[in-house]
């Protein structure tokens, strides 16, 4: 039987951004798929996850959205013991997840993870690379996510404001910055890709029947982000490659 990765990679041709209809002034390099599957992260910034001395431990849980912050440090390729939300070292104040340990630093806040990880492994070693990565880190937590799922007060997940007729001025606005990039920070995927698909791909996961459709460049980003082998890693092949074909029949 073919790996999962040897299916989804059969989507990539699918999911790559369709060109914008005016052509830009300067032409695109055409990124061929081994570099589009590459380590973009770690190739693209120079960080070395090998040179660094890792005892990360991350609690969490598949059914959460800890598996985000395992997608980064399989990436990275950052080495990690993974414990369970009821581990009663997990250090997070309010006995939620994730949580990450790492020597002396204990983070929480998936967010606040994910940039300590780009930090540490991940090459964010200047203000102005850490500045254009982080600033959507926090906008998929800060205004991403409340616009993709709706709670109660008690934080069930209700519905998702992708099902509404008129489109959310967030997703519009991502549909526009999407159809002339094909990722969100710098020319390679990193940590802000990692923390924007992740909300994006809850959605299909949490509600099979809303579509993305009307977000092409959305949905094909999407998919470009979910073929990636570190989110099989992460998420497991069967709910990557169920994902695949849902944004595949988006954008045929
Ligand atoms: N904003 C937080 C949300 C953390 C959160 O709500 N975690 C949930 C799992 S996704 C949890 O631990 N729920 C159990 C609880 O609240 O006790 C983050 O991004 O880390």
């Amino acid at each position: 039987m073919a790996s999962s990765a040897a299916l989804l990679g059969g989507h990539l041709a699918t999911f790559a951004r369709r060109p914008p209809r005016r052509p830009p002034r300067r032409r695109s390099r055409r990124i061929a798929p081994a570099a589009f599957l590459g380590l973009g992260g770690k190739a693209a910034r120079g960080g070395d996850a090998s040179n660094a001395t890792s005892g990360v431990t991350l609690w969490g849980s598949p059914g959460s959205r800890s598996p985000l912050v395992d997608w980064y440090l399989h990436e990275l390729d950052v080495p990690f013991d993974a414990k369970s939300p009821g581990d009663p070292n997990n250090p997070h104040p309010f006995g939620q997840i994730p949580a990450l340990r790492d020597g002396d630093v204990e983070v929480f806040e998936s967010g606040a993870i994910l940039m300590y990880i780009a930090d540490c492994y991940g090459g964010l070693d200047t203000p102005a690379k850490r500045a254009d990565a982080n600033k959507w880190v926090v906008w998929a937590n800060a205004s991403l996510d409340p616009v993709l799922f709706i709670e109660n007060e008690r934080g069930q997940v209700l519905d998702s404001g992708a099902r509404r007729a008129e489109s959310p001025k967030a997703l519009t606005r991502l549909e526009s910055v999407l159809s002339q990039r094909e990722f969100l920070s710098g020319d390679a995927f990193g940590v802000a890709d990692v923390a924007v698909a992740s909300y994006l791909l809850f959605v299909p996961i949490f509600f099979a029947d809303v579509s993305f459709a009307r977000w092409p460049n959305t949905a094909r980003y999407m998919g470009r982000c979910v073929v990636r082998p570190a989110y099989s890693k992460a998420f497991g092949g069967r709910t990557a490659a169920y994902l695949a074909e849902r944004i595949e029949s988006w954008v045929a």
